[in-house]
């Protein structure tokens, strides 16, 4: 990674404003899960990268101590899953929130896991109060595992829809992907690729931040990229050989991880390519084809800037850094919702494969009874979830909404 000291004291020498111990990307866990992932990161110590982690589990948040800088949600019990209660409390708290992230950062990263009662609850808070800050924000979210079924599944959707409605950029990771891909590995290292993302995530946007090379990108670029861009891919990948810019892009774009299928329908699109002077093979003029050929697969409307810089160390190798931004987050190509009739039946579908669908019987007994109203209408696959303009699918989301509320 480059390092920025020598021009920031110049800046001293010059008389600017002092230089002070500001770390221009804050990454912040919230939730058991998303305090693991930073927990792993903070051991990486990323240049320009300040930690901080957040749970209402007090005994999970002390075991972080990798993490100096924690934030206890209520009273330490934890929230058990209540997420109404969770919403509650991080309210209460909201301007902690606010004075934790306001320590000169420019950009606030966000990693939960959605499905929980704190995560699902603090995180979209933590994400409206950065941007009231009028910091860039992003978020990196995984989703529960199919096998801890419906109520957590939409939980875990509704929670994601209010994350996505505060932060400029959001990436999902499911979980039920990360058991896929690396079935044979064991949790650890199945946890560990997963919490990974992110850290390829701060690490590719610190080095994009921190670049000097023949071709500069700044914080600015990255602002320009991500603000309001809705779904991102963020991603590094490193390849030799004769085809080696294609490997690399190929390793970067196609994280098994992420749900990137649309990665082509982005607005936005950063490359670093990092290259080694002193390699036997330097970078060619004519590796920009392949670049060339990746960068024609996106509209030709898209904002693409390519930046290039030398790293020593990288010997035959090219390191190339993607950020491409601005695909929707249920496929179409801005935020917001997909235009599908029934948008938690697509969600659900889109997020949650391996969950048994659709829904299993019999079904709860007061929509059974609001059904049987209706004459002739034995509920199949296909008539059954769309009728009097709302869905089974929706009437048995409102009963779990109503099974999940706080006691009175
Ligand atoms: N990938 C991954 N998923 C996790 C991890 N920890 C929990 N999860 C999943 O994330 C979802 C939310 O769980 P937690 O993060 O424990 O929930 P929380 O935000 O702490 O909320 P409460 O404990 O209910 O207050 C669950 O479906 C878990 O299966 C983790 O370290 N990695
Ligand atoms: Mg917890």
């Amino acid at each position: 990674m480059n390092d920025n000291t020598d021009i920031l004291d110049n800046l001293i020498d010059m008389g600017v404003a002092p230089v002070q111990e500001v770390k221009t990307i804050k990454v912040i866990g919230v939730g058991n899960g998303g305090c693991n992932a930073v927990d792993n990161l903070a051991s990486e110590n990323i240049d320009n990268v300040s930690c901080l982690v957040c749970d209402s589990n007090a005994s999970a948040l002390s075991s972080h101590r990798g993490v100096p800088h924690r934030l206890l949600l209520g009273d330490g019990r934890g929230f058990g899953g209540k997420v109404e209660r969770g919403r509650e409390i991080a309210e209460e708290q909201a301007e902690q929130i606010s004075k934790a992230m306001n320590d000169g950062a420019k950009i606030i990263i966000i990693a939960t896991s959605m499905g929980g009662g704190t995560g699902t609850a603090a995180a979209p808070i933590f994400a409206r109060e950065a941007k009231k800050l009028g910091l860039l924000t992003l978020a990196i979210a995984t989703l529960p595992p199919s096998r801890e079924k419906l109520p957590r599944a939409l939980l875990a959707l509704d929670g994601l829809d209010r994350l996505a409605k505060e932060v400029d950029a959001l990436l999902v990771i499911s979980n039920d992907r990360v058991e896929e891909v690396y079935s044979e590995e064991s949790v650890d290292v199945g946890f560990k690729a997963a919490d990974n993302v992110l850290c390829d995530a701060v690490r590719s946007i610190a080095g994009i931040i921190g670049m000097i090379g023949l071709i500069n990108m700044d914080l600015s670029d990255v602002q320009t990229a991500l603000e309001h861009s809705g779904v991102a891919v963020i991603s590094t990948g490193r390849s030799c050989g004769e085809n080696r810019v294609e490997n690399a892009i190929k390793a970067a774009v196609t994280s098994p991880l992420l749900n990137n299928n649309d990665i082509y329908k982005s607005t936005h699109l950063l490359m670093r390519v990092s290259y080694d002077p002193a390699g036997s093979r330097p970078m060619q003029m004519r590796e920009f084809r392949q670049i060339d050929a990746f960068s024609a697969k996106f509209g030709v409307n898209t904002w693409v800037k390519t930046g290039i810089d030398t790293e020593e160390g990288l010997g035959d190798d090219i390191r190339i850094t993607i950020l491409a931004a601005g695909f929707g987050l249920y496929g179409d190509s801005n935020t917001e919702t997909a235009n599908t009739k029934d948008p938690i039946d697509d969600r659900v579908r889109r997020f949650f494969p391996n969950l048994a669908y659709p829904l299993p019987q019999p079904i709860p007994e007061d929509i059974e009874e609001e059904e049987s109203d209706e004459e002739d209408t034995a509920p199949t696959e296909e008539t059954g979830r769309e009728r009097e303009g709302k869905s089974l699918w929706e009437k048995f989301s409102d009963f779990v909404t109503d099974m999940l509320k706080p006691e009175a």
